[in-house]
């Protein structure tokens, strides 16, 4: 009889529980648009005002959450029957940040702001043989452009060496101070240590060891690619040749990009068909006069092809799509959810080119993926995990890249369809993925081990280094010290925004792509797989974006690839003609680079 009490009581409680969880919802939708709505106000206009009001919002939010963290963790939620209504007791409850105190909690936005608009406001000035003393360069679009398309070394030095001294190089202060109240809060969450809070994100307990085999796995892709990239560098930059280090790292400012971290714009340089076209289509794009909306329709068009949802006529009217100019803004792509059921917007300072053009692709995947669970409890308006959201624009950006996609929607007038033109194609590919892959790693490998108190301060930036050696084997072009802090002259350490997610999306998006291949009844191989206009394709990842985080990722995985595992052979599988093009031709070359940075570039 006791039991049987208990029992109806514990029913009683978890019918209670699902109410309150209803009431939650609906307020937790008005109190998150309003935060998103200051963000977005912030982010597109970095006024004191609007700062001061994103604050305030914020913090508006985080009473809110704290409060429902509470109020939820007094249901015995681990006992309900219902599961999934257990798991959204569990996400409410696990507040974050908002666990600090009102003054730590305002200190820890005021700082993460005050970084973003140094980060997104820093212009480098006194340009070696500028006329205009006043000439400055931005990051976005200035900067980025010299480091992808100037060949002298000296300028792109410059534009290097510029960024880091007016970005990461004010920040080391602030942002210890900010890394030791995410540790705090952390801590108070009964987390080891930040770090240890985002690891839990992919609910897996050996998600670092995951990683960590992966990249073992992947590590001789990326050395065969490194060694034949630093041998086409040397010949283009042959009148410097006594400046590469003899320790086989590639100087960092050589790769078309100012962290290194994606090589496609050094492509004529490297592709295997020199005499051949590269697939590369921004100049035919700049001739066919393509415009930022022309290259959003494109995109979309690409999803609904799929009959996936389309864009929503507020997307439209209030998506930012190039750098204004008349305000500051925060130019670093970015997609919002604001939590309404009906604001999704993007924010890009699009430029006309193919990169812009995946980047396009990219955002939008988010934005697919916001539209797709939008009816889902907010808890559970997230992708499976980080790396899901990370991966679908990617997908669709795998088909978008094949020369007969590019060739289909005219942009590819002269491809000739021979061994050499798919060595190209791959080539390009592996410019911009397996190029990626150590960065992807090691930015919150760096990051964890600040949180863990492994990297102090005083070796922010000789640990920064230590791991773009080892793990990258590029070099600084010119010496670092212990006082510059290159790792916040990248956007997602001022902004703190966990990049591991775009590591796991690297390995996840090919295994989406062979999914939704094989549902499309593809016959190429994977590299050349188009998924264009295949509604079974489209219903394969728009099932796993229904699913928002309501399940954990390894049954989405499951139900789509039929694996509950992480795993590269997609991925290689993909990559392989080309690995067996990169070995022969590196044959008897030497491969890899030492551990440490060439001697006297770190200066502690
Ligand atoms: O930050 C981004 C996106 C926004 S989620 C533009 N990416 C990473 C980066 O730029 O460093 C996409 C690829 C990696
Ligand atoms: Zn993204």
């Amino acid at each position: 009889m006791v039991a049987l009490g208990l029992f109806a009581l514990a029913l009683a409680n978890e019918e209670e529980a699902r109410q309150w969880a209803e009431e939650y919802n609906a307020e937790a939708q008005v109190v998150w648009y309003d935060n998103v709505v200051a963000s977005w106000n912030y982010n597109t206009n970095l006024t004191d005002y609007n700062q001061d009001e994103s604050l305030k919002y914020s913090a508006i939010k985080a009473a809110f959450d704290r409060e429902s963290g509470l109020t939820a963790s007094s249901y015995d939620y681990e006992n309900f029957e219902d599961q999934l209504l257990a798991r959204q007791f569990r996400k409410i409850a696990d507040i974050g940040e908002a666990v600090l105190s009102e003054e730590d909690f305002n200190r820890q936005s005021e700082l993460r702001a005050e970084m973003q608009r140094i980060y997104s406001t820093a212009e480098a000035c006194n340009k070696p043989g500028d006329d205009d003393p006043d000439k400055c360069y931005p990051l976005d679009p200035d900067l980025e452009q010299i480091m992808a398309t100037s060949t002298d070394w000296d300028e792109l030095k410059w534009a290097w060496e510029s960024w880091r001294d007016v970005s990461g190089r004010l920040m080391p202060d602030m942002y210890e101070e900010y890394a030791g109240l995410l540790n705090k809060a952390a801590d108070m969450n009964g987390y080891d240590d930040n770090g240890d809070y985002w690891r839990s994100w992919y609910e897996m307990e050996t998600f670092a060891e995951e990683c960590e085999r992966i990249w073992q796995q992947l590590r001789p892709l990326y050395e065969q690619l490194h060694a034949y990239v630093l041998r086409k560098l040397k010949e283009v930059h042959a009148d410097h040749i006594d400046e590469f280090p003899f320790t086989g790292h590639i100087p960092a400012h050589l790769l078309g990009n100012m962290w290194s971290q994606s090589w496609g714009n050094i492509e004529e340089f490297v592709r295997p068909a020199p005499e051949k076209p590269g697939l590369d289509v921004t100049e035919e794009m700049i001739r066919q006069g393509y415009t930022p909306l022309k290259m959003f329709e494109l995109s979309e068009e690409f999803f609904t092809s799929l009959g996936l949802i389309p864009m929503t006529e507020k997307f439209w009217d209030d998506t930012m799509m190039v750098k204004p100019d008349d305000r500051d803004v925060v130019c670093h792509a970015s997609a919002w959810d604001f939590y309404n059921q009906e604001d999704f917007r993007i924010k890009q300072c699009t430029e006309v080119s193919m990169s812009w053009l995946i980047t396009t692709h990219h955002e939008m995947g988010h934005v697919e993926y916001f539209l797709q669970y939008k009816d889902l409890p907010v808890q559970y308006r997230d992708g499976g995990n980080p790396g899901f959201h990370e991966a679908i624009g990617d997908v669709l950006a795998l088909s978008v890249s094949t020369p007969e996609h590019l060739e289909e929607i005219g942009l590819l007038p002269d491809f000739e369809d021979d061994p050499d033109g798919d060595l190209n194609f791959l080539m390009n590919q592996a410019l911009a993925k397996i190029a990626f892959i150590p960065f992807g790693y090691l930015i919150d490998q760096w990051r964890w081990n600040v949180f863990s108190g492994e990297t102090q301060k005083e070796d922010y930036n000789t640990d920064w280094w230590e791991m773009r050696c080892r793990y990258q084997g590029v070099a600084p072009p010119v010496g670092r010290l212990a006082t510059d802090f290159d790792a916040g002259a990248k956007y997602h350490v001022p902004a703190n925004t966990p990049y591991i997610r775009y590591f796991i999306s690297h390995i996840l998006q090919f295994q989406f792509h062979k999914a939704m291949c094989d549902a499309a009844g593809n016959t190429n191989p994977l590299h050349r797989c188009d998924v264009y206009r295949s509604e079974e394709a489209g219903t394969a990842i728009g099932d796993l974006m229904k699913l928002g985080s309501s399940v954990h990722w390894e049954e989405a995985l499951e139900a789509m690839t039929g694996t509950t595992e992480m795993s590269a052979e997609p991925l290689v599988e993909y990559f392989g003609p080309l690995l067996e093009w990169l070995e022969e031709q590196n044959a008897g070359e030497t491969i890899g680079w030492s551990n440490e940075c060439p001697e006297g570039t770190i200066v502690p």
